[in-house]
């Protein structure tokens, strides 16, 4: 692998991530196959990356699948402590991890480090998690019998993460697994594989034995998938990324009833009823908006906005979205990157087109900017309604589209009218009504008076067709252990 001077050049110490230069040590990558990692924002070649086949993929398989029996033997507190040594790592490490980041994602640097510290906060909560893995007892039947329910290890884990969250979405998956017990092959998505290798060097240091962390780096995900869903000493697929792939990743475990967690696609109504604070509607919508130029999955896609309060809110929250500088995530005060690549910003132009041509109003922003064709201006549109294709699409871009709604009711209903059920975001103060709507949202997740929820401590993911299973929190670990019935007799 070969690391340029346009990635290097952004890190205090830079020789520490040598390592990453050898990394993945996987025997196999004899090919002579490569890829190259480049910066959105610039178009600079950051890397160049072993293109790892089949054959290297076997290879990672067979290394956990070694790996996984002594890694489940080991006491919870050894696993535990080498989970804690890497988030110390990472921790110390989180200026570069943050500078790689921006540099092969393009989000602002003040968000990159926000990311790298949730991505610690992951490892740090699993640490400890990892000596909370509990059975339970059963009332026995008869006295001559005990009862009892072991949690076991799933095994090996086959992970693939996307490149909108690559640091936090690999702590996500990675840490609940090994606290688990299970070992992990993971794929980071083709843009955005460097942070992912930066953890795994830093995993290194922290003293994780051989084979429980292996690292693909593959130019695309369907070889990959295919071969982690295809053999059978991958126990489990952890995929965080389109409805699409989701689908089709489901269809090729379905034959060894692979157990799967999915974190999909989303669609994210943000409503704001007529009791609502306004100004605090405004910046939850900025934040649940805007943040990572809208490139989230709970990204509010879908702001119904109350009769009543819609001037007032629409006026305010387009002239926040004008003080949103765009640019790249290395300049001080950008609060807007690119767009991951130019097909992304192709999709929030059709999008915002087919909502002018059905008769919305572009209350700012609407176009594409700077000579690498990666930006958007964060746009506001009003006189939105919930035929057009940005209200009934998940757009992941800095695009907020108003619609205008009188009845409550019926606007509960229209934000459950969708495919997705990840997350949804309401503001209002009369608690009768926080209550029921929030029990009447059919979503894994509901923000009420903010816009941003997203914590270690807590259950993330969604319904419907956005997923399958949580990550986070104590329901995180559950998704990574199997439970054994236990019947001991002749007592
Ligand atoms: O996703 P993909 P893309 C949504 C969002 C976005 C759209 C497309 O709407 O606009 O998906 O993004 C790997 N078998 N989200 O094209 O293709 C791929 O290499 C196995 C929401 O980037 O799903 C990468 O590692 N793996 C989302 C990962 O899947 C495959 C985050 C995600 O890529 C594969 C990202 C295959 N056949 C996009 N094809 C979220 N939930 O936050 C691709 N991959």
């Amino acid at each position: 692998m070969t690391l340029t001077p346009s990635l290097t050049a952004h890190l205090k110490n830079p020789e520490i991530f040598a390592e990453l230069a050898s990394l993945p040590d996987l025997s196999a990558t004899g090919g002579a196959k490569r890829f190259p990692v480049l910066n959105p924002s610039t178009g600079e070649l950051l890397a160049i990356l072993p293109d790892m086949e089949a054959a290297d993929v076997g290879v990672a398989i067979d290394r956990a699948d070694a790996a996984r029996v002594d890694w489940a033997g080991l006491p919870a507190r050894a696993r535990s402590d080498a989970l804690w040594q890497w988030h110390q790592l990472i921790l110390y490490h989180s200026d570069d991890l943050a500078a790689i980041l921006t540099a092969e994602m393009g989000k602002p640097l003040a968000e990159a480090k926000s990311e790298i510290a949730h991505a610690a906060a992951y490892l740090q909560w699993y640490a400890e998690e990892a000596n909370r893995i509990y059975g339970e007892t059963i009332s026995a039947s008869s006295n001559d019998r005990r009862m009892l329910v072991i949690k076991q290890p799933i095994g090996v884990i086959g992970a693939i993460t996307p490149w909108n969250f690559p640091a936090s979405m690999v702590a996500r998956k990675i840490s609940p697994a090994l606290a688990a017990g299970c070992t992990v092959v993971l794929k980071p998505a083709e843009q955005t594989p460097l942070v992912a290798g930066a953890m795994f060097a830093l995993a290194r240091q922290a003293g994780f034995p051989n084979g429980v962390l292996n690292l693909i780096y593959a130019s695309e995900g369907d070889a990959v998938g295919r071969q982690l869903c295809s053999n059978p000493k991958v126990r489990k697929i952890s995929f965080t990324g389109s409805t699409e792939v989701g689908r089709l990743l489901m269809r090729q475990c379905s034959d060894q009833i692979k157990k799967v967690s999915f974190e999909l696609g989303g669609n994210a109504p943000f409503i704001v009823f007529d009791d609502a604070d306004v100004d605090g509607a405004v910046e939850g919508a900025i934040q649940a908006k805007f943040r990572n130029a809208g490139q989230t999955c709970v990204s509010a896609n879908r702001l119904y906005v109350h009769s009543s309060v819609h001037d007032e809110f629409a006026e305010k929250f387009a002239e926040r979205v004008r003080t949103l500088r765009v640019g790249d995530g290395f300049k001080t005060d950008v609060a807007i990157g690119p767009l991951i690549d130019v097909r992304a910003i192709a999709k929030i132009e059709a999008h915002v087109s087919d909502a002018v041509i059905k008769g919305a109003t572009i209350r700012c922003g609407g176009n594409r900017i700077g000579p690498s064709g990666t930006f958007f201006e964060p746009t506001v549109i009003t006189e939105v309604t919930g035929t057009m294709r940005l209200a009934r699409e998940e757009t992941f871009g800095p695009l907020a589209p108003i619609i205008r709604f009188d009845d409550p009711d019926q606007v509960v209903h229209a934000a459950n009218d969708t495919i997705y059920g990840l997350a949804a975001y309401f503001y209002a103060s009369n608690l009768k009504r926080v209550w029921r709507v929030a029990e009447a949202l059919e979503y894994g997740m509901v923000g009420i008076n903010t816009g941003r929820m997203s914590s270690e401590a807590a259950p993330f993911g969604g319904l419907k067709q956005s997923g399958i299973g949580r990550e986070g929190s104590r329901h995180g670990l559950e998704d990574y252990l199997e439970m054994k019935y236990l019947c001991i007799g002749g007592l």
